[in-house]
């Protein structure tokens, strides 16, 4: 028996990017551990993570490219060779361009690997096809925006900051199943005294390790910021120090918005009691070094672009950015440390196609003309379960005239409508580099088992559909490897500062920051913009969001044994998950005489979905919550959650507004 150790990177949409050691026996991953050596993840993993080996050998891995032989949806397929897959599908993409040209072709990603060569290659791809593009934005855009619209280009603050702070505020995040690495930050400043509050709709998993919860009303949190800004300044709490030498606009800012918001008048919007308004008022005011981890759930509404912007606003108004373990980490963006350009190759779209939002795909396959849809290639993504408005998602998917690839590596939902089925490799099959949007690390991986089946990695499918497409491009001949070395030489300003050899060894390794990068301010006035003359609202402030007419707002949050939908391939993981449940506080099910246990159907005018009733008091009246995606096959109807979901987008940076949801519930 020969077995090795060999490193590896978590490829999944997760912030910890963790570092990863897999033995490998004959060719076959046996075990997969973190990596010590990870300075981030140092050497843990999640529970999802940690039998890898489980998902990559799964029996359920898809091994040939296969062809539909039954009704759209129905799953039945045959195999067929590689040569034929690619005949089939460049054969029907040529009638298709001829006839109404490359734009009726649709690419939908999005992160099934954030690998930085196997995430975007296919864009160079389609950028040369002349396809539609895609707009990639049902995570967090609008948190980007919110973000950017006050700190401009500013680095986030290094996760270590986190342990030098006393008081700690969780905003919209369930650390423990989200960014679990970062509670080791959490955990050594609860030891050194901090307080640690969470700001949510619900009582998530995260509350049992926090000292208080705030519970906030769904899309809310804007009002809530400047409510404690109201506050501040009420109080003289005001580091004005701060405010002269690195702020632009606290005097607007305090004179036309700040007396709108008094605490009465923002304990009516947040449902918040004054009383802890006065108290996060005075824990922030007077700590000193508070520092906001600010999650994604409360920029996934018609206002989570403002709300974010808004709540990036706090740290200044107490000088926070000049403290150690003080600030905000919204998202680490390390995008310029690879030359990302190269894989992407904007340059090869010849003229500028039309553009699609990928939140709107219902609309797109349903309703679109000029030219229509007529073909959708989808890769590392599964939109009939995670992208929102699933009945309008399906019934363009049913068009018996839209031809549908789907590169994979299960039968996912979106799969059973595929015509053409690709068997896709996992990341221990193929090569790629890593960043993180959670900690500084960057780290390169090179395959470290052959290929299962005869699945092949994102960019070898590019390849040979440039191939057969008759794509003479110089770039379409490189391999993956080629493709990471010129992502990384010349060494891009970031890379000048770590260790070239480690990283090309396959070793993890950190990007560092600048000296009073904290105090840096990359904006155009060099300050933070509390005002910003460049957008058309200049100052942040309140409104509400969409909502539906229905009395629960709908929360379809993160599950610890679950990633999107990604993980439901896991017997061992799903046991877990259990099933799909709806927490309900136990005043709404007496008042609708519902009980524990029952199956009942939650529905707005978009769809209905089946789940069972799980009573709690750790969701408030008025909203319900279930957490994880589940599959069709493990759901109880139809159905699953973003049948519920709609279409709808942010106010800025067209991002999902995926939990701006409300819904009536009924027994089934
Ligand atoms: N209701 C609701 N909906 C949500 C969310 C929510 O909180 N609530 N979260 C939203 C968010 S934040 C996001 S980011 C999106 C995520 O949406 P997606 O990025 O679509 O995420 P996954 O469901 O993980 O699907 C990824 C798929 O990629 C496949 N895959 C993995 N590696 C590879 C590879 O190398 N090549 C190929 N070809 N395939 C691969 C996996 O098998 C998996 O089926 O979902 C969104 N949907
Ligand atoms: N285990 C696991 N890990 C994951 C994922 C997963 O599905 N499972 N998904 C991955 C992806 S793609 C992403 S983008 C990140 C997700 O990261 P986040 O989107 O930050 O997800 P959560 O950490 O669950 O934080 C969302 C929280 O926001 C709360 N929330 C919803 N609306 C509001 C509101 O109006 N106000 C406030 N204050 N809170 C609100 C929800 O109740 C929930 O607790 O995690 C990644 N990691
Ligand atoms: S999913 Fe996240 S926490 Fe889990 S191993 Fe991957 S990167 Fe680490
Ligand atoms: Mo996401």
């Amino acid at each position: 028996m020969n077995s090795e150790l060999k490193r590896s990177v978590c490829p999944y949409d997760c912030p910890d990017a963790c570092g990863l050691l897999v033995e490998v026996v004959d060719g076959q991953a046996v075990k997969v551990m973190g990596d010590p050596e990870h300075p981030f993840t140092k050497g843990t993993l999640c529970p999802k993570m940690l039998h890898y080996e489980r998902t990559v050998h799964s029996p359920q891995r898809l091994t040939q490219p296969l062809q539909r032989i039954g009704e759209k949806g129905t799953g039945q397929y045959k195999p067929i060779s590689w040569d034929e897959a690619i005949q089939v599908i460049t054969d029907r993409w040529q009638g298709i361009r001829a006839q109404y040209g490359a734009e009726a072709i649709l690419p939908y990603s999005y992160a099934g690997t954030m690998g930085t060569v196997q995430r975007n290659c296919g864009e160079g791809f389609f950028h040369r096809l002349g396809a539609s593009r895609l707009d990639r934005t049902i995570c967090s855009s609008s948190k980007s925006y919110g973000w950017a619209s006050v700190m401009g280009d500013t680095l986030a603050p290094h996760p270590d900051e986190v342990e030098k702070s006393d008081f700690i505020l969780l905003w919209s995040t369930n650390l423990l199943a989200t960014n679990l690495h970062l509670m080791y930050y959490v955990r050594e400043a609860k030891k050194r005294g901090a307080t640690v509050w969470l700001v949510d709709t619900y009582e998530n998993p995260t509350a049992q390790i926090v000292d208080k919860v705030m519970l906030v009303r769904p899309g809310s949190d804007g009002a809530l910021a400047l409510g404690i800004m109201h506050i501040l300044d009420r109080e003289g709490w005001i580091d004005q120090e701060f405010m002269d030498k690195y702020v632009q606009g606290f005097e607007q800012l305090r004179s036309e918005v700040l007396p709108d918001y008094p605490p009465a008048k923002v304990s009516q919007i947040t449902g918040i009691e004054v009383r802890l308004l006065e108290e996060m008022a005075v824990r922030y005011g007077k700590a000193h070094a508070p520092f906001i981890v600010l999650g994604s759930g409360l920029c996934r509404y018609g206002n989570g672009a403002m709300t974010v912007r808004t709540i990036t606003c706090l740290p200044a108004l107490v000088g926070a950015w000049s403290k150690p373990g003080g600030g905000l980490l919204a998202s680490i963006s390390t995008g310029k440390a690879f030359h990302t350009d190269r894989v992407t190759r904007e340059d090869l779209l010849k003229e500028p196609t039309r553009v699609v939002n990928m939140n709107q795909l219902g609309n797109a396959l349903t309703e679109l003309s000029n030219p229509p849809i007529m073909s959708l290639f989808v890769y590392h993504s599964n939109p009939a379960v995670v992208a929102p408005d699933q009945t309008m998602i399906i019934k363009g998917l049913m068009r018996e005239d839209l031809f549908t690839v789907v590169h994979e590596r299960f039968m996912t939902d979106t799969a059973r409508y595929a015509d053409i089925i690709l068997p896709a490799t996992s990341s221990l099959e193929h090569s790629d580099i890593y960043r993180s949007y959670g900690h500084y690390g960057i780290q390169r991986a090179a395959a470290v088992i052959p290929p299962v089946g005869e699945s092949i990695s994102n960019w070898e499918v590019f390849q040979l559909l440039a191939q057969a497409m008759g794509f003479e491009e110089f770039f379409f001949n490189q391999t993956a490897d080629d493709l990471i070395n010129r992502l990384i030489n010349p060494p891009t300003p970031w890379l000048k500062s770590v260790d070239l050899a480690k990283l090309q060894a396959g070793r993890p390794v950190e990007l560092s920051l600048p000296e009073n990068y904290k105090t840096t301010f990359l904006t155009p006035s060099a300050k933070i913009e509390l005002y910003n003359p460049k957008d058309a609202q200049p100052l942040p402030n309140y409104f509400e969001p969409y909502g539906d007419d229905a009395p629960f707002y709908l929360m379809s949050t993160p599950s610890l044994y679950s990633l999107n939908s990604s993980f439901n391939e896991r017997p061992d993981l799903l046991s877990k998950k259990e099933a799909a449940y709806l927490q309900m506080n136990v005043k709404d099910a007496e008042n609708k005489n519902l009980q524990d246990g029952q199956k009942v159907i939650a529905f707005n005018e978009r769809g209905e979905v089946q789940f069972i009733l799980k009573l709690t008091t750790k969701v408030p009246v008025g909203v319900v919550v279930t957490e994880g995606l589940f599959c069709k096959e493990q759901a109880l109807g139809e159905h699953t959650v973003n049948a519920l979901t709609s279409q709808r987008l942010t106010d800025r940076a067209a991002g999902s507004t995926l939990y701006d949801v409300k819904v009536d519930v009924r027994l089934a």
